[in-house]
């Protein structure tokens, strides 16, 4: 098994006089807007947030990302240019976090990747770098959902990702420098609290993590993993550890691939 599987949890110390530590669940990179079913062209507006989504807790500090795009229809556009560093205000301690802005214009699916800096975690004295996949599509007319998009550590969607029934399953596939891994930890993470793009809060919280833990599923042999979704918003899955690199600046490099859906309910 990887080595990296262990570094799941970090402990994160409340910024209050209480002694009391709490373990926190996964570290999660949003990529995310709130509408991923767009019907017209428009400049969306995005926020890059590294954060504990499920707790709706502690807010990490982003660096500048390596690298920001958007896959459209076979052209990949940079959105580096459009980063603006801004502060991100959690419920226990605030963070720098990026807004960015996505130009869509024709149909189809806009597959956005950034490769963030490696993080230092202090608490694991681990870098972590999660290569973060979501999706926006615009008409319903796909385009390249399904497709690897070449990243380091990428987690491919075998299921439509903008549009997932409540009720129903969510399946992907782990790659590693495009091969599929097997035994990959996945962590499995509700957006209890989705962003509040003006406000940079947290907004309503909907939902709190279950006992027991982080949710875990494990891919087979051949890199696939299923999860059946239960409630309408937006999902994160993240394979932990499973990118080629494994070490940076002289310490533990645990590379991620972490994808977003989005469910709706049908009721
Ligand atoms: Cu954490």
């Amino acid at each position: 098994m990887n080595p990296f599987l262990k570094v799941v949890a970090c402990l994160v110390a409340p910024l209050t006089m209480s002694v009391v530590v709490q373990p926190s669940l996964a570290h999660f990179q949003l990529v995310y807007t709130p509408l991923v079913n767009l019907e017209k062209p428009g400049d969306i507006p995005l926020k890059l947030i590294f954060w504990h989504p499920f707790s709706n807790g502690h807010v990490m500090d982003m660096d500048e990302p390596e690298a920001f795009v958007v896959h459209h229809r076979g052209k990949i556009i940079d959105l580096v240019p459009s980063l603006k560093r801004v502060v991100f205000i959690g419920k226990d301690n605030e963070a720098t976090a990026f807004d960015a802005v996505l130009p869509v214009r024709r149909s189809g699916d806009y597959i956005l990747l950034v490769t963030p800096s490696p993080y230092y975690e202090a608490s694991e004295d681990i870098y972590i770098q999660q290569f973060t996949k979501s999706f926006i599509n615009k008409s319903g007319v796909p385009s390249g959902w399904n497709e690897p998009i070449g990243a380091e550590a990428e987690i491919v969607p075998l299921v439509k990702p903008t549009n997932v029934l409540v009720g129903s399953s969510f399946t992907g596939r782990v790659l590693s420098a495009g091969k599929p891994v097997a035994g990959a930890e996945i962590e499995v993470e509700f957006m209890a609290a989705e962003p509040d793009m003006i406000e940079n809060r947290p907004g309503d919280v909907t939902a709190s993590p279950p006992p027991g833990g982080a949710v875990i599923v494990i891919s087979d042999d051949n890199g696939y993993f299923t999860f059946g979704i239960p409630k309408e918003g937006f999902w994160g899955f993240a394979a932990l550890g499973v990118g080629p690199q494994t070490g940076h600046k002289g310490k533990i490099l645990s590379q991620d691939a972490v994808i977003w859906v989005r469910s709706y309910d049908v009721n």
